[in-house]
Order: structure tokens, then C-alpha cells, then sequence
């Protein structure tokens, strides 16, 4: 049976607008990785057609904790919008999404493109800077489980983020310690070291995961460098805050 990637495509889409659950795909069609990300591109594609404008790139699964906590031990990729970026600081409404999770991050700001095999000295060398940054994940997934080909069809499950400071990458990124405060509790510690033990090599593995779709890491784009720790629900009057060692602090609240 011939997999309709366009109707797949679409479905996710309204999935994501209508802040509505579907059915994992995985469960009546087995997808390729490849057609599982052809449907997110079209489905990103959609999006663009909207009036959206492409801002980067998100890296999953590039910790062991999010590995664990969701089954899927492959890195994979997603596509940023502009419409995802919510202001630092700022409140954003529940009702936008489906069974909101939320993922302390590094986002890492490129200068110039890359693409394919590069080195951890070549990546460093296209970064602009880096900010700490608080990723809203939320599936299109009934129970929020999919496999590995549904959630890359998902997009990776992207729908927001927040980003704070951004600060010289001429520093050591490889063990900063990470707090997330929740309603001016301590939520959890880490360190950036849970992401491959250097965010940067999460930049490396992107590079060469959108080559093999032809695409290319472009000079302006954020990427996301992934997870450092498992995610957790979000819900109405939290207010959620991640400060990295020398990096800063970003925030949101939720709201209704
Ligand atoms: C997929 C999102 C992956 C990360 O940082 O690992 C991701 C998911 O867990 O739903 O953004
Ligand atoms: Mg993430």
C-alpha cells in the first residue's frame, strides 16, 4: 500500500492548529524515515503557505534521560518557525496545545551555514552565540507515545520555545550546570554535559542528519540542541524558569 504523504501531512497540520490528538500513524501505516520526513516538510511546508518564516532547526533525543523517558534512542530533527519563538518572559496560553511538556535547552545561534560531516571545531566556528533556552514540546499523539517515524513525522513534537540572553560561544559549553525553577521552587538540576557531553556535538550530529535530507543548517538559523533532562507537564499559572551557569536565565508563565 502506497503511503499518501500529503494526507499525512495535512492531518498533522490541523493536528497542531486545532490543538487536536490523532491516532499514532505507525499504528496502520509503517513509514520509511525518509517519508517520515517528507510528511514533516510538507506538513512544515503548510505552514510557510500560512505566512510562517523558517527560523532553524530543533535536535531530539541527544540526551540519555529524554532517550529514556520516550523510548526513541535515534537523534532526529525538527523544523523552527517564528511562530513557535514566544516572547522571554512572556505568557503563553494553554490553549494552544494538545498535553504541553517542557525541556530545559541550549540554543545555539549560527553565523554561518553547515551541512554534512563537520568537525566540533567547524561547528564552533559557524556559532554566533548561545542563549539558554526553555522548549514547549507537545505531540500530535493521542497519550503524547509515538515511534520513531511518527514523532519525526510530527515535527518532533516542536510547538514553542523561549529564548534568553545570548552570550559569546568563546567559552567552555560542555559542563554548565542547569536549574529549572517552577513557581520559584527548585523543579531540577543538570548540566549541559547530558547533552553528548558537549551541546556542541548535538550542532554536529545536526549537520549531518539534515544533509542527508538535503537541507543545510543556515547562517541565522537557531538551532536547538535538544533536551538536558526529562520533560514535564505544563499547566495553567505555572511559571517555569531555566538559568544556565554564565549563559542566564529565560522564563514563561502559562496562562489560560
Ligand atoms: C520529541 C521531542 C524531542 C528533545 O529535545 O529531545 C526534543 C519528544 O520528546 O516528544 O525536542
Ligand atoms: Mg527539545
Amino acid at each position: 500500500m502506497s503511503v499518501d504523504i500529503r494526507r499525512l501531512a495535512t492531518l498533522l497540520d490541523d493536528a497542531a492548529r486545532n490543538a487536536t490528538a490523532v491516532a499514532q500513524i505507525s499504528a496502520t501505516e509503517a513509514l520509511t524515515l525518509e517519508q517520515a520526513y517528507e510528511i514533516q516538510r510538507q506538513s512544515v511546508e503548510r505552514r510557510i503557505a500560512r505566512g510562517e518564516r523558517r527560523v532553524g532547526t530543533n535536535m531530539g533525543f541527544t540526551s540519555r534521560v529524554k532517550m529514556e523517558q520516550m523510548g526513541v534512542s535515534e537523534h532526529i530533527w525538527g523544523r523552527l518557525t517564528d511562530a513557535m519563538i514566544a516572547e522571554d518572559g512572556g505568557t503563553i496560553s494553554r490553549k494552544r496545545f494538545v498535553h504541553p511538556r517542557v525541556e530545559p535547552e541550549v540554543a545555539f545561534l549560527l553565523r554561518k551555514p553547515l551541512s554534512g560531516i563537520v568537525t566540533i571545531v567547524q561547528a564552533l566556528d559557524a556559532v554566533e552565540a548561545v542563549a539558554p533556552a526553555l522548549e514547549i514540546i507537545d505531540s500530535r499523539y493521542e497519550n503524547f507515545r509515538f515511534s520513531l517515524t511518527d514523532v519525526i513525522a510530527d515535527n518532533s513534537s516542536s510547538s514553542a520555545l523561549t529564548i534568553g540572553p545570548w552570550n559569546s560561544p568563546h567559552q567552555s559549553l560542555d559542563n554548565l550546570g542547569m536549574t529549572v525553577t517552577v513557581n520559584a521552587r527548585p523543579h531540577t538540576f543538570g548540566s549541559t554535559a547530558a547533552i553528548m557531553g558537549d551541546p556542541l556535538r548535538s550542532l554536529v550530529s545536526a549537520a549531518r542528519l539534515v544533509a542527508m535530507s538535503g537541507e543545510v543548517l543556515e547562517a541565522g538559523y537557531i538551532v536547538l540542541a535538544g533536551g538536558a533532562m526529562a520533560a514535564f507537564e505544563l499547566h495553567v499559572g505555572m511559571h517555569v524558569q531555566l538559568d544556565i551557569e554564565h549563559l542566564g536565565r529565560t522564563s514563561f508563565t502559562v496562562a489560560d
